[in-house]
């Protein structure tokens, strides 16, 4: 039962599609697990009806058995261990083999039936955040449900009502459990066509979640309310989150799901959206507006759309300067402007590795090969074609090229710019710059007289 199948890619469609014999059905499907950070090909559904698949950006969707025209699903919570970005290792909970786990696709009208197992050191259960269902599969512990007890297996079966995106997570020692990574992301694809729901070419998901780790360490801190250090899609954090590669033309849709303790005003560059959905479900056409950041609340999904018609590397991240760095200590005191002459080699005698940094801002940190303890993420990372990005956490780019074919999610790679088309340096000599003065003082003041309205005092 605890096989694990590594696999990639098309593989998983076999595994979905394995026939299995009449014994096997009695008994409950066996787990699947992934243990790669990559963004997994989307998963085209090998029974059952029909629907674009999503791609889960550095995650991956969950095959499942079809038994007797029910759908079944077997998520397991588990301890793992998560790489946030390449030299960075968290040991986090979650399903599966990863955090967040994988995305769960169905489609409206779909009889659905999902085993959990439960293989954390603690009692869990699990709350399908924004499904319409039976009171008693919602999931909250002691209210609709008893906890799943360690090593114990709960079954939670209901019908895919509505259509739309949605999310997972325990409802059982939450703080702890989704501190640690506990979730996942879930579409309910339409039935047919809807009125309100568009076909894309490219349709990604993912959840924004949050880490407190200390550099060095790699088990969150569950008590942190709101000083996160690790702000990260997926649980990944930039340079860690793969590009969003679209072909020009292409229309797209991107679901984010909002899982930590603050907000996240989510932007693109390049190009403007519409928002056309919320856990809610599909939004009516009339309250769509043209945007180019969302914001997106705590336990909020939003959806947005656009037709990506600008070729490009186009930033796509969020819009708080704080939650586009990675691990940095906040009580660092602001060095613009501080002159360290002299006092740095006095420093070094007592403490010999000191160094100063941000006299002239922080950009230096971008481009340091600053000694960092092991595990942890330097501040501001990520190579670009002209040099240090200077971001981390959540942030990525959206990569836009006539050259991607239809169905081809890898990265194509830098942009090579047409030529003529890039910020160019000023070669030519500068002008003094003029000051503006403010026009003389006449020496008699202005006499001002006020006059009152509806006063016919002239007369
Ligand atoms: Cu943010």
């Amino acid at each position: 039962m605890n096989r694990r199948h590594f696999f990639a890619g098309t593989s998983l469609t076999a595994v979905a599609a394995a026939s299995v014999s009449r014994v096997a059905m009695a008994a409950l499907p066996e787990p699947v697990l992934m243990d790669k950070p990559d963004t997994a090909p989307p998963l085209l559904p090998p029974n059952g009806r029909p629907y674009n698949p999503v791609v889960t950006l550095n995650g991956w969707t969950l095959p499942w058995r079809m038994n007797n025209g029910v759908k079944e699903f077997h998520l397991v919570a588990e301890p793992v261990v998560r790489e946030i970005a390449p030299g960075m290792r968290a040991t986090l909970w979650g399903y599966n083999g990863q955090s967040p786990g994988p995305t769960i696709e169905v489609v409206e009208g779909d009889r659905l039936r999902i085993f959990v197992t439960n293989k954390l050191p603690e009692h869990t259960t699990m709350h399908w955040h924004g499904q319409r269902l039976p009171n008693g599969m919602d999931g909250v512990g002691g209210l609709t449900q008893p906890q799943i007890p360690v090593g114990k297996t709960f079954v939670y079966e209901f019908v895919a009502r509505r259509p739309g995106t949605f999310m997972y997570h325990p409802h059982a020692d939450e703080m702890t459990q989704m501190a640690m990574g506990m979730m996942g992301f879930w579409v309910t694809h339409p039935k047919g066509q809807h009125p309100l729901i568009s076909e894309v070419q490219r349709d990604f998901c993912f959840l924004l979640n949050a880490f407190d780790i200390d550099p060095g360490s790699s088990t969150p801190k569950i008590n942190t309310m709101l000083d996160f250090n690790l702000w990260t899609w997926n649980s990944r954090a930039f340079p860690g989150i793969d590009s969003l590669n679209v072909r020009q033309g292409d229309k797209v849709r991107i679901r984010v799901g909002n899982l930590t303790m603050t907000n996240h005003p989510i932007h693109l560059h390049g190009h403007e959206f519409a928002v056309t959905g919320s856990d809610g479900g599909p939004w009516p056409l009339a309250a769509r507006m043209p945007e180019v950041t969302t914001d997106i609340a705590v336990g909020q999904m939003r959806q947005v759309e656009f037709v990506a018609d600008e070729e490009g590397d186009w930033a796509f991240h969020c819009h708080k300067s704080h939650h586009t760095m990675n691990p940095m200590g906040h009580a660092v005191p602001t060095m613009i402007g501080v002159d360290h002459r002299g006092l740095v080699q006095k420093i070094q005698k007592l403490v010999p590795d000191y160094m100063v940094m941000g006299e002239r801002g922080m950009a230096d940190m971008g481009e340091m090969e600053m000694p960092i303890p092991d595990n942890t993420l330097p501040m501001m990372t990520g190579n670009g074609p002209f040099g240090a990005v200077e971001m981390g956490g959540m942030f990525t780019t959206l990569k836009v090229r006539k050259t991607q074919k239809p169905g081809d999610y890898r990265d194509p790679g830098w942009f090579r710019q047409p030529a003529g088309t890039r910020a160019y340096e000023w070669r030519g000599a500068l002008p003094e710059p003029k000051r503006q003065t403010p026009p003389a003082a006449s020496a008699a003041p202005a006499e001002l007289k006020a006059i009152k309205p509806h006063s016919h005092s002239q007369h």
